[in-house]
């Protein structure tokens, strides 16, 4: 797991506790982004951003490109949010869910393309979704 320039902590986002978490070292800004290796292809068909007790530092943009060989991206998903996304007001833990046609990916890059100025971007937990599992952590 990786992120861009010197966030500390990308794998907090993918140690199975909500309490610890992966955030930009500053107000999030378009540009940033965490990356993860699955470490082989699997087909999955969604993300979900957990973001434990901070609620807030949900994406305001978010776009999602994945890849079997870390050189080659496919663009699975882009949208702005300006206000909270639904599933915010349903499980505030997992503010953003993504879904997307079921693809074989290893790589995963999530890049924020919104921007706020009080929040941070925060990462919790990283839910990668395969059509077999519904879930996995
Ligand atoms: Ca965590």
């Amino acid at each position: 797991m990786s992120a861009s320039a010197r966030y500390k902590q990308a794998s907090a986002a993918l140690d199975g506790d909500s309490t610890t978490r992966w955030h930009t070292p500053g107000d999030q800004r378009p540009g940033q982004w965490l990356a993860v290796d699955l470490g082989q292809a699997q087909r999955i068909h969604g993300v979900s951003l957990d973001t434990g007790p901070w609620p807030k530092d949900y994406p305001r943009g978010l776009r999602v490109e994945v890849s079997r060989d870390s050189r080659a991206w496919t663009l699975v998903h882009e949208r702005t949010t300006e206000l909270p996304p639904i599933t915010h007001l349903l499980d505030p833990h997992r503010a953003v869910r993504v879904v997307f046609e079921p693809i074989d990916a290893r790589y995963l890059r999530l890049t924020c393309i919104g921007a706020h100025d009080r929040y941070y971007w925060t990462v919790a937990e990283l839910g990668v979704h395969s059509p077999r599992s519904k879930q996995q952590p």
